[in-house]
């Protein structure tokens, strides 16, 4: 009997050793996406130092009260039958070993504050361009931190805003960056507390309502330049393989080939996965966002994309008192495309006063197809313009900036491939995809009042809502929106 209980008392351990070998083999793979052990710039690599020393600390430690605990146990273990009646002699403390183990624990305690320090100064500003020996040993070049850019980062819940100061543009949820240059990231929040963490490059630092807080991080350009198969093997990538454009939809290109969402690894090594890291409602865990490392002259021509959107003037309606020159581009009301619609139409030519567009006359042309006209007179319709800007900055904006969302691998904060049939689901029901997101929770839509006339068309709530009901209509706003490239 007391055998069995023996037995019975040993199946815990024999069960954690049928786990072991599971817990270690989901350890083998540590390049993941988000991972914290596959650091891949300056900041994050020192963080990932300052932990292995102290998980080497800790593992010494293991050994060495475990090693001695394990000695005392064999050398005064019971030997004999007699062994067992003596009491050994008893005493009380021993100020030799008692003082060392304070000052052995003080030891370590330092050990583990000095690079903790300097760490926290390493992690709170971009170096000083001026300070060579510094940049001498975190191997930077100095144009790296001298030209490094800035980028305001506002949490929403649940999608993230990037602004660039410097070059007056504005994105959302996928943060592009040059490789060669540090960038600093003011964090801020408009509503409930977030954190932002970029685990291979930047680690994590939370944004608090009412309070600017900062992060930055520099890629380290060598550790980018491989690429990932779907098991997680790399092979070496030169720059363009490893960090392909935005701006001309090669990097979208490359994470959509042979890939499926989900899958574990990053296809190339330019690619990063973020999160927030602080819970902030029911969205949370879908507010994910990508950072895209790109060359100079890809970085470049992607904010030269943004700011001839972004700057533009928006096309005036026709003006028959006016003449145009080729390429401008005026709006005019086109009925075939619907009720009160409008297209855009262009200059071929320079054109004299009273030359209205119209299809037959040879000066002007169509500037996009008729789905795509139709896509952009419902945005307006539709009232996504209440939320959303396309081709201008809108910083205060409810929704995510769509100028050339097209471009994006992405969808509703790093949650979806951003593909038609996906953007499709998105705006059938974006509730169901994302539980709680304020496209469809945002009390501009819950609380909307339909017009006399919309009243007498059937519309009981916000056309959002209404979007599932008209197929046609999201098929043509996807092709509008994709179209944004
Ligand atoms: C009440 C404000 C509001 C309205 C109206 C609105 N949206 Fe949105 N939209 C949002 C918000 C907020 C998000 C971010 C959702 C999230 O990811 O949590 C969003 C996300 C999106 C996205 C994904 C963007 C990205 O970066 O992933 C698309 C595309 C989009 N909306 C299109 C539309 C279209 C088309 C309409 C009109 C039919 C529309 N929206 C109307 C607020 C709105
Ligand atoms: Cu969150």
């Amino acid at each position: 009997m007391i055998r069995i209980l023996r037995l019975l008392q040993n199946i815990p351990a024999f069960l954690g050793l049928m786990v072991l070998p599971w817990l270690l083999g989901s350890c083998s793979n540590i390049n993941h996406k988000q991972s914290t052990l596959d650091p891949k710039g300056i900041v994050a690599q020192n963080q990932y130092d300052i932990f292995m020393l102290s998980i080497w600390i800790t593992i010494f430690l293991f050994c060495a009260v475990g090693g001695c605990l394990l000695f005392v146990l064999w050398k005064y273990r019971v030997k004999g039958e007699d062994d067992a009646k003596e009491i050994p002699p008893q005493t009380h403390g021993n100020p030799k070993i008692e003082t060392s183990l304070i000052l052995f624990s003080s030891l370590i305690l330092v050990i583990l504050a000095i690079p903790t320090l300097q760490g926290i100064v390493l992690f709170n500003r971009v170096p000083d361009p001026n300070d060579t020996e510094m940049l001498k040993k975190l191997k930077l070049e100095r144009s790296a931190v001298e030209d490094a850019i800035t980028v305001n980062v506002t949490g929403k819940r649940f999608f993230w805003v990037f602004e660039y100061p410097e070059y007056g543009i504005v994105t959302a949820n996928e943060l592009v960056f040059p490789a060669s240059k540090a960038v600093r990231l003011n964090l801020r929040t408009t509503d409930v507390i977030h954190s932002f963490w970029l685990p291979k490059l930047a680690g994590k630092m939370d944004l608090m309502p009412g309070q600017e807080n900062f992060i930055w991080f520099v890629a380290d350009q060598e550790k980018l330049l491989f690429q990932t198969d779907k098991e997680g093997h790399k092979t070496p990538a030169t720059i363009a393989e490893a960090m392909p454009a935005v701006h001309d939809g090669s990097l979208r290109e490359a994470v959509f080939k042979d890939r499926s969402f989900f899958d574990e690894f990053d296809p190339v090594g330019g690619l990063f996965y973020g999160q927030c890291a602080e819970f902030c409602g029911n969205s949370h865990a879908y507010m994910q966002f990508r950072a895209m490392a790109q060359t100079d002259a890809d970085f470049d021509e992607w904010v030269h994309r943004f700011q001839s959107l972004q700057a533009k003037e928006k096309p005036e309606q026709y003006n028959s008192e006016k003449a145009y020159k080729a390429g401008d581009t005026v709006l005019l009301k086109d009925s075939s495309l619907g009720e009160k619609a409008h297209r855009e139409w262009q200059a071929a030519v320079d054109v004299d006063k009273g030359q209205a567009p119209e299809v037959g006359n040879e000066a002007w042309k169509k500037k996009n197809q008729d789905d795509y006209e139709m896509g952009r007179n419902h945005f307006q319709t539709s009232l996504c313009t209440q939320c959303h800007a396309v081709n201008s900055t809108g910083l205060g904006a409810i929704g995510p900036n769509l100028t050339l969302f097209g471009l994006r691998t992405s969808l509703a904060a790093g949650w979806m491939q951003n593909d038609r049939k996906n953007l499709t689901e998105w705006l059938r029901d974006s509730d169901k995809i994302k539980f709680g997101n304020l496209m469809w929770n945002h009390e501009v839509v819950k609380n909307y009042q339909p017009t006399e006339e919309e009243k007498d068309k059937g519309v009981v709530q916000h056309p959002v809502r209404e979007l599932k009901n008209d197929p046609k209509k999201i098929e043509q706003l996807v092709t509008y929106l994709l179209g944004q490239n």
